[in-house]
């Protein structure tokens, strides 16, 4: 793809570098912690998805909140723009530079500060690993919130900034309803405490609300405080197959009604997406036997009794086989069945990158229509590509990924508009759960009014006067 930062121009009134800048930082932060190593920075400036690439000169690595405030106090007095990086798994350009951006990474500021044994809300700092939160969460009897495939490397601030919903989702809900506080430091320093560990606390605009979301654009996240749901015991894994889409929608409103409390994962994926994986991923099967399902969905439940939970499912599984809304099933006999069956789900994405180049589109859609875009995209490209529709079919959320063996110019362009202008016109959010980043920043006028796009800059530029906090992303330029 290149970088989008062809058509982009540097902002003329960023400084660049000099070696004052680099005295002044590592005075401030210790020689190891300001990275010019070529070899780190080629990664810090490469997107996971290696389409994006900046040209970055310098990394730092804060350790405290207050050098996060003296960097950026530093920086906005200098217009030295900025890019806040946390696991760079990002997958809209959001977490890379686009041009010099100076690359602060949170990484090192991985501490948990407390957790709350009744209430079950954690406070910690924003470069914890998502999953290294949920290992220590669940020796406290809880776990976290949220599950995302690339949870061994993301961190908690940049859930938040992103605002990440992931696979539990349907169950536990948007980070906008478990973040209970938030610390975030400002471009000029200062430092916002918004730390509250209340579940009720209505006193004035809540604007830890702004942060989530915000991709590095308003300020860095430094501290969260989450509430996370007690550990239950009771977990059980079901993969089935169906033979339509119009099954699939179907055994989500069976779910939701007849599993009720217990549901607590409804994902799905294509014949193309299991395609896709069994051609790319070693030791990946299908744990059905091949025949001409075109759908498979997970279904997880969890809850507190393992009879209970079990007669459930197995009533829902069988009353669904009886009424042909499923074709076939297996229900995982132990962890390790359960963690094979994830890996299907989970490895689509992994499996994208081997195979070519990835047009990814991560959409909200009503159920009903979700899956027509896909089939709609497949008569636009015939053979020339491979297109893909799996996600978290539980909230409506489809990422729609199309794979070609080189990027494709005439491709690319039989895709956008056109994907974007669908969306919109069936009333979709052209970022459900990724956020607009560099890709989609000039893209969001298909999902939102022109008027609360213009309210949005006048937050930014109230926030982040010189517009050093992750320039050219979010919002138009
Ligand atoms: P980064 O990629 O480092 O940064 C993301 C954005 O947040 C950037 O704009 C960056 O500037 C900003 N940022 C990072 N840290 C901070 C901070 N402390 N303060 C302020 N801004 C900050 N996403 C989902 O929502 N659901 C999924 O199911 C999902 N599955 C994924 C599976 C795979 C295999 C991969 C590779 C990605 C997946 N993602 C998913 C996307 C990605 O993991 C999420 O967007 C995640 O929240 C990014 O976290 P990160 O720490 O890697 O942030
Ligand atoms: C997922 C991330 C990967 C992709 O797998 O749920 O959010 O390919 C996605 O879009
Ligand atoms: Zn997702």
């Amino acid at each position: 793809f290149g970088s989008a930062s062809t058509k982009i121009q540097r902002n003329p009134l960023f400084a660049t570098i000099t070696s004052d800048d680099i005295s002044h930082f590592k005075e401030l932060l210790g020689e190891k912690n300001v990275i010019q190593d070529r070899d780190r920075l080629l990664t810090a400036n490469m997107d996971w998805m290696r389409k994006y690439e900046g040209s970055s000169q310098l990394l730092l690595q804060p350790r405290s909140t207050d050098e996060v405030s003296q960097i950026l106090k530093y920086c906005n007095s200098r217009h030295l723009a900025v890019v806040p990086q946390g696991g760079n798994t990002g997958l809209v350009g959001g977490s890379v530079p686009v041009f010099d951006e100076v690359i602060i990474n949170i990484g090192s500021m991985n501490n948990v500060i407390s957790l709350d044994k009744v209430s079950g809300i954690l406070v910690c700092e924003a470069g914890c690993i998502l999953e290294n939160l949920d290992s220590f969460l669940a020796n406290q009897g809880f776990i976290m919130p949220l599950d995302l495939g690339a949870k061994g490397s993301c961190q908690i601030g940049g859930n938040v900034s992103t605002n990440a919903g992931g696979l539990r989702f349907i169950r536990y809900g948007s980070l906008h309803g478990s973040v209970l506080g938030l610390e975030a430091v400002l471009a000029n320093g200062s430092v916002l405490d918004m730390l509250g560990t209340l579940r009720k606390d209505n006193t004035g605009y809540d604007l830890k609300h702004l942060f989530i979301g915000s991709e590095g654009t308003l300020g860095i996240i430094t501290k969260i405080s989450i509430l996370t749901p007690p550990r239950l015991s009771s977990v059980n894994l079901a993969f089935l197959a169906c033979k339509d889409y119009l099954s699939c929608q179907k055994l989500l409103q069976e779910a939701k009604r007849t599993l009720g409390e217990v549901l607590s994962a409804f994902e799905f994926l294509d014949s193309y997406s299991m395609d896709m994986v069994l051609t790319h991923l070693e030791g990946v099967r299908n744990p059905l036997p091949p025949s001409t399902y075109n759908f498979y969905i997970l279904i997880e439940t969890t809850g507190s009794s393992e009879s209970y939970d079990k007669e459930k499912l197995e009533a829902f599984l069988l009353c669904s086989m009886e009424g042909g809304l499923i074709s076939d099933g297996v229900v995982a006999q132990d962890i390790n069945q359960a963690s094979s069956f994830w890996r299907i789900r989970e490895g689509i994405a992994e499996a994208l990158m081997k195979a070519g180049a990835v047009y990814k589109y991560d959409l909200s859609l009503p159920v009903e229509q979700l899956y027509n875009v896909v089939n709609e995209m497949r008569s636009r490209l015939g053979p020339s590509a491979k297109v893909l529709g799996y996600g978290h079919l539980g909230d409506g959320n489809l990422h729609l990924n199309i794979s070609t063996p080189e990027y494709d110019d005439t491709v690319f362009a039989q895709i956008e508009p056109f994907v974007y202008e669908w969306t919109s016109k069936h009333r979709g959010s052209i970022s459900a759960e990724h956020g607009l980043g560099l890709m989609k920043a000039n893209k969001i006028h298909y999902s939102k009014s022109s008027e609360t796009v213009q309210l949005m800059a006048s937050i930014k530029k109230l926030l982040d006067p010189n517009g050093i906090m992750n320039p050219y992303k979010v919002l138009p330029h």
